[in-house]
């Protein structure tokens, strides 16, 4: 008898009727292959095999180059379970309408079944998934952000415990695109696109937006956080993950090379992008990191913003819309001061500074986790790791201060909600404005955020050791629009600060909306940081907190009854404490 896997196969070739299905095993050998045909088709392009041995340079179609949210759909029965702030369709209706795009799609291609686990091979924590794509880059790809082939087969048997995804490039035509989430049913529907979250079903579909809707059904979370340990002088690992909207600065964070290594501060990787969050028998909330590698942004990076992606990205990694030099290497804005002569644009133009970019703003690398310096021995232990801190952060030109720690694990659901940060190349549409992006889940909540802030509350009830919540804002600036902190390995700096926090040794100044750190309290020594940057950063302006709060009240009344009435009144607090200031002047 077959299997439901099998079923579910023929059921979807019926579909779609490819030429040849391949099973994907996962081998090295298999990988070969696959490339071997991508640099047949072009689909794939080699760098130095010197400088840059097994890499290779992927164009991916124009229109095709980041995360659309517009076409991205949770497709529940009752439109209130997918809440305000996502797209909606009922299952059926979404069906019948996305069916004809994928009815024949695969005629004279080749179908890959690529079978996944998502977590750690041995965790319980771990789900299995099963991509079904005509894409050999997307097949490629999911080999090395997931755990792929026979070790996914073995885990599954003839269960039918596995979240099946359907994926075509369809005809790459924005308007024929669609990505469709069914959550009552498990089930992923993705077409038009080769690119990323769009494609790459494990990553945002199942790990984050089916996953968060089992998540509040089974009693645990599941976000977009990176996990790191940060270690003390003393040997000790204190883990803390962090939830930045996408482009705010996860990977980097998590793979950072501290500033205070020479103090005995080192910062370890457990995952850059989902965290899949349980609560242990202590109390405490462990994390796994469901993906097995990194999807991240190429412009910025360097020798000095982040060597330890620098070191992992030189063999066996996929870039995506970056350029190629003359010599045959990749590049991107902010690597070089200077870009090369003689360079490739993403679009496989000769560049020039007049025609743009040489890279796409959100061109990327995939690279296999093992290969970061910095990956933590824990990355894949099958309990995970327990979680000291939560860290919610955006970009804010203005408003936020550097860091601030939430009153209490309420106060933080509140400060998680009403997350707000300038929008990023990540996904399509215009850059740099203002949204509100709750946990910075706003486009992967499978599910109704005001039922999501819920369980969120109810997840504090169960721990009697949540992590302690912060906040935290890299992207301050000044009045000529530069950053007033420096970021990346600096930001150890505030790390230092919330274990400090932690262990009860750091001093923080109550204000309106939240405690800030007294400018002793931070270690600042070897950073040339002038006392009115450092007051800036640390800057609690409540006038423009008042009127922050009318945008918060606004995007909260989107809930309706749906929203907690614990954040209504944390709403209140803060207004309250902010009236206080004003009366005391302090
Ligand atoms: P996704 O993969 O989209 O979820 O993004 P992410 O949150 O992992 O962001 P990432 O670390 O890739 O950083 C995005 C961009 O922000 C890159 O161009 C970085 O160079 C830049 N960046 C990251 N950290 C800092 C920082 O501390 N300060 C400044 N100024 N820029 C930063
Ligand atoms: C994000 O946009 O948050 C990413 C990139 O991590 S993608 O995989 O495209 O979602
Ligand atoms: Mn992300």
């Amino acid at each position: 008898m077959s299997t439901p896997l099998e079923n579910w196969v023929e059921e979807v070739a019926g579909l779609t009727r490819p030429e040849r299905i391949v099973w994907c095993d996962g081998s090295s050998s298999e990988r070969e292959r696959l490339i071997e045909s991508m640099l047949k088709d072009g689909t794939l392009i080699q760098f130095d095999e010197k400088t840059y041995p097994n890499c290779y340079l992927h164009r991916s179609d124009p229109r095709d180059v980041a995360r659309t949210e517009k076409v991205t759909f949770i497709c529940t029965r009752r439109k209130e379970d997918a809440g305000p702030t996502n797209n909606w369709m009922a299952p059926e209706e979404a069906k019948n309408r996305v069916r004809p795009l994928f009815q024949g799609a695969m005629k004279g291609r080749t179908m890959y079944v690529v079978p996944y686990i998502m977590g750690p091979s041995e965790s319980p924590f771990s789900k299995v998934g099963v991509e079904v794509t005509d894409s050999a880059y997307v097949a490629v790809s999911m080999g090395i952000m997931t755990r792929t082939g026979r070790v996914a087969l073995d885990r599954l048997g003839r269960s039918d415990d596995f979240v099946p995804g359907l994926h075509s490039l369809g005809d790459l035509d924005p308007e024929h695109r669609f990505i469709l989430h069914i959550p009552e049913e498990k089930l992923i529907w993705s077409v038009g696109s080769g690119y990323g979250g769009n494609a790459l079903l494990g990553k945002k579909c199942f790990a984050l937006r089916i996953a968060s809707w089992m998540a509040r059904e089974q009693g645990w979370m599941a976000e977009h956080m990176l996990i790191l340990g940060l270690e003390d002088p003393g040997g000790r690992v204190t883990y803390m993950a962090a939830a930045f909207p996408s482009a705010c600065g996860k990977t980097n964070l998590a793979m950072m090379v501290s500033a205070l290594e020479d103090e005995g501060y080192h910062v370890w990787t457990v995952g850059d992008d989902i965290a899949w969050l349980h609560p242990g028998p202590d109390g405490y909330l462990y994390a796994v990191n469901p993906e097995a590698g990194f999807f991240g942004v190429a412009p910025g990076t360097n020798e000095q913003t982040n060597p330890n992606v620098m070191e992992a990205l030189h063999r066996n990694t996929i870039f995506t819309n970056v350029g190629f030099t003359a010599q045959k290497q990749p590049w991107w804005e902010g690597l070089t001061e200077q870009p090369p002569q003689g360079m490739i644009d993403w679009k496989g133009n000769p560049w020039s500074p007049s025609n743009g970019p040489a890279a796409h703003p959100n061109s990327r690398y995939t690279v296999s986790a093992r290969q970061s310096p910095s990956i933590s021995p824990r990355w894949e232990d099958p309990a995970g790791v327990p979680i000291s801190a939560f860290i919610f952060g955006g970009r804010r030109a203005k408003l936020e201060p550097l860091v601030y720690e939430a009153y209490s694990w309420q106060h933080g659901v509140y400060s998680g909600a009403t997350l707000a940060s300038e929008t990023t190349a990540a996904a399509t549409g215009a850059v740099g404005v203002l949204r509100r992006d709750p946990m910075a889940m706003l486009p992967f909540c499978g599910y109704n955020m005001g039922h999501y802030f819920g369980h969120w509350l109810e997840m504090g009830r169960r721990l009697t050791h949540p992590p302690r919540v912060f906040h935290v804002n890299w992207f301050r600036r000044d009045a000529d629009g530069r950053f007033l902190w420096p970021g990346y390995g600096q930001n150890v700096r505030v790390l230092k600060w919330m274990l400090d926090r932690i262990d009860g040794t750091a001093e923080a100044r109550e204000t309106p909306i939240g405690l800030v750190p007294t400018p002793q309290s931070l270690t600042l020594d070897g950073l040339k940081l002038s006392n009115e940057t450092l007051e800036a950063l640390l800057r609690v302006d409540s006038g423009d907190w008042s009127t922050e709060i009318e945008g918060v009240k606004d995007f909260f009344s989107k809930f309706g009854n749906d929203l907690p009435k614990e954040l209504h009144h944390e709403a209140e607090q803060v207004i309250r404490r902010l009236e206080h200031t004003a009366v005391s002047g302090s």
